[in-house]
């Protein structure tokens, strides 16, 4: 590995960079802002779960951010980190306007011990799920996104702890998924908007990705808006670079699988909008110029976005 040991917004970055990254990020707090980490809880091998609030003072709703609950999917913290640069920033017309009315929260990494593992070598780039034991399996870690208690093990989650979409022993069995839920119920009346980032398929998901028992796809009560936030977003996306987007609920439009942060953030924390990207690939090792193409994709995508929500 001949990277510098340093933060560099522009390349893909261990999880102790990103770390002294945002330390980096607070000490360049806007002017009347504050900037503030908040740990939200730790893993299993005592890595924090780290928050960056950017926040004014007086009532006002949050745009959040979270990347890397599934470890291998490095374009999505990469592209997470220049959302938070452009907003701390303040250099951008958008920024400035989302900022005077937003506060926002991003959590890069949501899987620090995941993230960390598949930085070792090359065998164990591809991992995506948590790094925890599984009781009486050689087998490791938990399928975050199909740990949320949220139709638990309903649809697209394997009860077999060897499986990459592994679901856990129980809903929330993980540090992680109650660090997530605990927050996310704590603040969700006040949250605008939750985009939560994934790669790499091109798409633009909204709940749900469970289905009823008769496996069919649950369409939500806020269907409508939802779509139109969705179209929105991957339209500003598609404007981008002429390229093309799928855009629905997760279950018709990728693949049904149910406990995801996505669908809990709509029925349990009372988000409304509630938004899982599938970035831009290729696959899970694109070229560190593809951030840049990535971050202008969403970010025109967030601000169309977060335009549309304030019309619904
Ligand atoms: N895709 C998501 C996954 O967890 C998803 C897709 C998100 C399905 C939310 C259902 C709900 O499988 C990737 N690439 O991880
Ligand atoms: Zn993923």
């Amino acid at each position: 590995n001949d990277k510098p040991k340093v933060f560099n917004i522009n390349d893909f970055n261990t999880f102790e960079d990103i770390l002294a990254g945002l330390d980096d990020f607070v000490a360049r707090c806007p002017s009347g802002a504050s900037c503030t980490l908040e740990d939200i809880g730790d893993t299993v091998e005592g890595r924090p779960i780290r928050l960056l609030k950017i926040t004014k003072p007086g009532d006002r709703k949050i745009v959040w951010f979270d990347s890397a609950i599934h470890a291998r999917e490095w374009l999505a913290p990469a592209t997470n980190l220049k959302l938070l640069d452009v907003i701390i920033s303040q250099q951008d017309s958008n920024a400035v306007s989302l900022f005077n009315k937003y506060d926002f929260y991003f959590v890069i990494i949501m899987n620090p011990d995941g993230y960390v593992y598949s930085w070792q070598d090359s065998d164990t780039r591809l991992w995506r799920k948590n790094r925890s034991p599984n009781v009486g399996s050689s087998c490791v870690g938990t399928d975050l996104n199909r740990n949320y208690d949220a139709n638990w093990l309903s649809d697209g989650t394997s009860t077999n702890p060897c499986s990459f979409t592994y679901g856990g022993t129980s809903a929330a069995s993980e540090k992680e998924t109650q660090a997530a839920q605990n927050y996310l119920r704590s603040i969700g009346s006040r949250v605008l908007s939750l985009t939560s980032i994934h790669t790499t398929a091109e798409m633009i998901l909204i709940p749900y990705g469970h289905t009823d028992d008769n496996g069919e796809c649950v369409i939500p009560a806020d269907h409508q808006k939802q779509m139109s936030a969705a179209n929105a977003f991957a339209d500003a996306i598609e404007n981008t670079f002429s390229t093309s987007w799928k855009r629905g609920t997760a279950c018709l439009t990728i693949y049904p699988a149910s406990g995801a942060t996505m669908d809990y953030a709509y029925d349990k924390a009372g988000i409304t909008y509630a938004f899982t990207p599938e970035l831009r690939g290729p696959g899970f090792d694109p070229p560190a110029s593809a951030i840049q193409l990535s971050f202008q994709e969403v970010w025109n995508g967030v601000v169309a976005t977060i335009a549309k929500i304030e019309e619904l």
